[in-house]
């Protein structure tokens, strides 16, 4: 869930907004070299294409017929999906007033036209390279370090704006959580790294198995988890407990003091309702945890709901 951070692996994309071809023409050539490069011809367009390509910068000329680029600039701004994405003004306007203006807007720089290619490329270098840190950043606020799952404070932020939706329409809601079994004498037995590499095995098994993209897995504690999944009903949310207890038991994973098995396993519990308006984060996360509790007592390697 949450906003698609792009990978970080990719050349940065860079958007050129000018009504003259002529000036587009001119910065790709200073820019093509190092960045993918995108453009558009009037602000609406600027905006439209800046939605679906989510560029790491964009380079917004002011004066354009219809939407200028002040407007484009805020309505960039306003949009939280692209409110991150530094823009560069270049404009042959070039008085203070102006400039003010563009950067009370929020843009992050100002340059005048004609450009200087160095200090173009070196402005948007640096900006760019603020982005990809920006980025990265945000990525790990969500990320736990072990699994690269999502960690516990996005997990219980999105579970706020699912319980929200919950309120507002009729819809399915399935928390599953999952525990490994007797993981303090796997601890015991093979020592604490190997149980860190057992603790990422697992969660690589639960993302084979929790597989629609508005689903969300998340590292909940030690070697606790927990999958929300929006839209699924208690049958859905049983096959996908299902495929994370066979995921986990085809890692083969020698526990041999498990008591239960000779292979790590996990024990689950679900928790599973149709518009429970009022219900908070936490008592869904207490639901789940009643029913794993259950498994566990029952015998672990098992899914209780
Ligand atoms: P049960 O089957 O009832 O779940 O038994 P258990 O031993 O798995 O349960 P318990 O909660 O008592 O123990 C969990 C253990 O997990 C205790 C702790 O040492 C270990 N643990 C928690 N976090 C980590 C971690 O990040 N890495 C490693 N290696 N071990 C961890
Ligand atoms: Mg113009
Ligand atoms: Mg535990
Ligand atoms: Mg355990």
């Amino acid at each position: 869930m949450g906003q698609a951070l792009p990978p970080l692996s990719r050349r940065g994309l860079v958007m050129i907004v000018d009504d003259e071809i002529a000036n587009i023409e001119i910065i790709n050539a200073v820019l093509e070299d190092e960045y993918d490069v995108c453009f558009a011809l009037s602000g609406q367009e600027a905006l439209d294409l800046a939605r679906t390509a989510q560029p790491d910068l964009i380079l917004l000329d002011v004066l354009m017929p219809g939407m200028d680029g002040f407007a484009v600039c805020a309505a960039l701004k306003q949009d939280a999906t692209l409110t991150d994405v530094p823009v560069i003004f270049t404009t042959g306007l070039g008085d203070s007033e102006d400039e003010m203006r563009g950067l009370s807007l929020g843009a992050i720089d100002y340059v005048t036209k004609p450009v200087q290619p160095p200090i173009l490329r070196a402005r948007v270098a640096n900006h760019v390279e603020l982005k990809r840190l920006r980025d990265q950043l945000a990525r790990m606020a969500v990320t736990d370090a072990l699994t690269g799952l999502s960690n516990r404070r996005h997990l219980e932020r999105t579970l706020e704006v699912e319980t929200a939706r919950l309120a507002r329409q009729q819809e399915w809601l399935s928390v599953v959580m999952l525990d490994i079994d007797f993981f303090k004498q796997f601890n015991d037995a093979y020592g604490h790294p190997a149980g860190d590499r057992c603790i990422a095995m697992v969660a690589a098994a639960l993302t084979r198995a929790v597989r629609r993209a508005t689903d969300l897995s998340a590292r909940y504690g030690g070697e606790e988890f927990v999958c929300v999944l929006p839209g699924a009903d208690l049958a859905t949310a049983q096959s996908v407990a299902a495929e994370i207890g066979r995921q986990v038991r085809q890692l083969g994973i020698p526990h041999a003091r498990s008591g239960v098995d000779a292979f790590v396993t996990v024990s689950i519990g679900i928790a599973s309702a149709r518009s429970v308006a009022g219900a908070k984060p936490q008592e869904w996360i207490d639901m789940a945890d009643a029913q794993l509790y259950r498994s566990k007592s029952e015998g672990r390697n098992r899914i209780t709901a």
